[in-house]
């Protein structure tokens, strides 16, 4: 067993700087004042709360002009706050907790999954979402760091990172091509089909889901990152995996995407596997919703991500 002692450390990770809009950094708030962390403990959990980032001033930091590195923006911004999270998610797998990031953009799976493999180095992590976001400071368009988190958890080109990526560099383990796959998939760069192509980085795209179904889709994904069935699995869920008219408040909607249900299950297939060692839920953007129904339907998503990956499979 993973976790024995059914611990949880809910990692607030209220970062924006890997995208421009605001407001993503108010998702860990929402997803606690809607009852996480009571949701947590009624399905017999224990729980506390890390928050790695207090004390920063992330306005200050994200106003900072001056904080580019070529395409990069913001590389110290993302650099020192992923650093922090990077160490809150390592204390908890040293500890045996179970590490709940919740974010936030995505540029901290950058640090959720990097902990992952260095306590875990024959893990496997499965990344819903609809983006790749494996765009290296070389071929990201954007320049966004939320796009570019496994391009810098898996060492690509190193030579051209931001000078202030030093703790990154400096880890043991980085994450092998063959211990990532993706679910989701529908909006991927040219430069990075490039990169999944050219590293054999298996990945299932909608097409997949829709060709398969979401069971089959489930176990080859979790056959082609833990062939053994014996390894831990860390699930960095993008909220925009799952389709638009269930998750409006997100910052790069795509429309096309996996069902509600089909969303969950993807989480109730990996936690019944009893290998789900972490969970990051990561791109809630309370701000970008037109309705406030928007806002319900979006943290309510959140929320049962959360509980599905605890163990509720509701029978
Ligand atoms: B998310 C994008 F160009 N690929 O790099 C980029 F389409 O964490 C989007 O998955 C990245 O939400 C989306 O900016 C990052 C773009
Ligand atoms: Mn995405
Ligand atoms: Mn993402
Ligand atoms: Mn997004």
């Amino acid at each position: 067993k993973l976790y024995p002692k059914k611990h949880v450390t809910v990692i607030k990770a209220p970062f924006s700087g890997g995208q421009g809009k605001s407001g993503v950094e108010d998702g860990p708030e929402q997803l606690l004042k809607s009852g996480l962390l009571h949701q947590i403990e009624s399905l017999g959990w224990e729980c506390s709360v890390a928050d790695p980032l207090e004390g920063l001033d992330s306005a200050k930091m994200k106003a900072n002009v001056e904080d580019v590195y070529e395409r990069c923006k913001r590389p110290q911004m993302v650099s020192e706050c992923c650093e922090r999270i990077y160490k809150a998610v390592e204390t908890c797998h040293q500890q045996g907790s179970f590490p709940l990031t919740v974010g936030g953009d995505h540029s901290i799976g950058m640090s959720t999954i990097t902990a992952f493999v260095n306590a875990h180095p024959n893990g496997g992590i499965i990344w819903v979402d609809a983006h790749a976001d494996i765009n290296t400071s070389s071929t990201t368009c954007s320049g966004n760091l939320h796009g570019c988190p496994v391009a810098f958890a898996m060492g690509l080109d190193r030579k051209n990172w931001p000078p202030q990526f030093k703790w990154l560099d400096a880890l043991k383990t980085l994450v092998k091509p063959e211990q990532i796959t993706y679910i989701g998939l529908r909006d991927v760069d040219a430069g990075e089909k490039k990169i999944l192509r050219d590293l054999g980085i298996k990945a299932f795209s909608m097409y997949h889901v829709d060709k398969y179904g979401i069971n089959e889709v489930v176990r080859m994904a979790m056959e082609a990152v833990n062939p053994s069935g014996e390894n831990p699995i860390h699930l960095s869920y993008d909220v925009d995996g799952i389709d638009p008219l269930y998750v409006a408040a997100t910052g790069t909607p795509v429309r096309g995407g996996l069902t509600l249900r089909e969303g969950l299950f993807i989480v109730e297939e990996v936690a019944n596997s009893g290998n789900l060692a972490g969970l990051d839920i990561v791109e809630v953007n309370p701000s970008l919703a037109t309705t406030d129904i928007h806002i319900v339907d979006t943290v309510n998503t959140g929320l049962s991500i959360a509980k599905c990956a605890l163990g509720d499979t509701i029978l």
